[in-house]
């Protein structure tokens, strides 16, 4: 295998457009009167502002579908639920004739996922007619089992929050959550600015609601909670750090360090992947030069190789032509952290995307992949 930094970085490139073309969609139906804060929620939840991309596509009288392209995620935005009894009765059914049309067609990419209920918190007040309704759709969905999860809006005040979670929970719903959140800053006249909260546990609940198959998707769409992120694509890197070291295999011949390639690169897709930046080669070519090598045939090659042991105290020698098992972890961790530690400066607005090409965003990822060398072995 030809060690080329250009070559390796379009590999990863190809592996990242692969692992996006195979992204399940995620469906969402959101549910809740008019001005609740459905539209600002979608927005502060998922990237690419997806609740200002126009009105969507009309799916039913009472549903409209809204895509982006290039966005694995399609919400279903209900309208009409202030118009009466009988105009929300009719929501119901299309609610729940979209989940058995979903389900008819054996397709994940089809099926409706999760029911968010939304309720403003600020209103005071849970309508009756909202519990029956809940009540009504959770009988129907006995056997589809979607998950719905009730999400209070404009929660500016935690303990009106608070007192309407319970009142709900009381109620023995149906519902996997009740969830308080906050999804834009509030400026409360006089009493200053009440900080968004929520989304992330928000997310944490989709989280183990949701399929195994729409983990990756879950990650790539959503931009409120970069914990979830970071768990993810940890998770990631000690698959691929575990596969590296061969799990107490036999060192690894310097020739043999190729053989590392195809696991880093996976790793990176699925990072990539997990924090869902537009990527390009020239970005991959940077993480890998400012890490693990500085291009040309010698990248992993016994030079690298003994420089990069140099950093790793303890595992500082190249005995007998051959990189440790546990070092061959230990530098595809580093490499796995560095990149999640730039993603993470990314996803804050400490950095762009851009910047990553520039000297100081190597210098940065050289700085986190060495000191991560460090504390692995540690
Ligand atoms: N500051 C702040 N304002 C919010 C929040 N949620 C909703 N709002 C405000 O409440 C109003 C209604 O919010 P929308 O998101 O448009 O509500 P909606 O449920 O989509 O309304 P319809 O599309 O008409 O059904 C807007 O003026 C929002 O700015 C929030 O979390 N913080
Ligand atoms: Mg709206």
């Amino acid at each position: 295998m030809d060690l080329d930094t250009d070559k390796i970085a379009q590999e990863a490139i190809n592996a990242i457009a692969k692992k996006i073309k195979n992204l399940k969609t995620l469906n969402i139906i959101v549910a809740g009167k008019t001005g609740v804060g459905k539209s600002t929620l979608i927005n502060a939840v998922f990237r690419e502002k997806l609740a200002e991309t126009g009105m969507g596509k009309p799916v039913t009288d009472h549903m409209r579908k809204i895509t982006k392209k290039g966005v694995p995620l399609a919400i279903y935005d209900t309208r009409g639920f202030e118009l009466g009894r009988e105009v929300q009765t009719e929501v119901k059914r299309e609610v729940i004739d979209t989940i058995s049309k979903g389900l008819a067609t054996q397709d994940i990419n089809n099926a409706i996922h999760c029911i968010w209920y939304c309720i403003n918190t600020a209103s005071n007040r849970v309508e009756p007619e909202e519990i029956e309704w809940l009540k009504e759709l959770s009988k129907d969905n006995q056997i589809t089992q979607v998950p719905i999860i009730i999400v209070l809006t404009q929660s500016f005040s935690k303990k009106k929050a608070d007192e309407m979670r319970k009142m709900l929970l009381d109620e023995n719903l149906d519902v996997i959550q009740v969830i308080p959140v906050l999804a834009e800053d509030y400026d409360i006249e006089d009493l200053g600015i009440a900080k968004s909260y929520g989304l992330d546990i928000l997310i944490k609940v989709m989280g183990e609601a949701l399929p195994d198959e729409l983990m990756d998707t879950l990650q790539n769409v959503q931009i409120a909670s970069l914990e979830e992120k970071k768990r993810y694509a940890q998770a990631a890197v000690a698959t691929a750090s575990l596969a590296a070291a061969g799990a107490g295999a036999a060192p690894i011949p310097f020739s043999d360090c190729a053989l590392l390639i195809p696991t880093e690169i996976g790793m990176i897709a699925s990072i990539t992947v997990i924090f869902g930046f537009d990527v390009n080669k020239s970005i991959i070519t940077a993480l890998l030069s400012s890490t693990i090598g500085a291009g040309g045939a010698t990248l992993l090659g016994k030079t690298v190789v003994s420089n990069l042991l140099k950093f790793i105290p303890g595992a500082g020698t190249v005995a007998g032509g051959a990189i440790s098992a546990g070092a061959a972890g230990v530098i595809t961790a580093a490499l796995g952290e560095a990149y999640i530690g730039v993603m993470e400066l990314v996803f804050k607005g400490d950095m762009t995307i851009g910047d990553i090409e520039t000297k100081k965003g190597k210098d940065t990822m050289t700085q986190l992949f060495k000191q991560q060398l460090k504390v692995k072995h540690n």
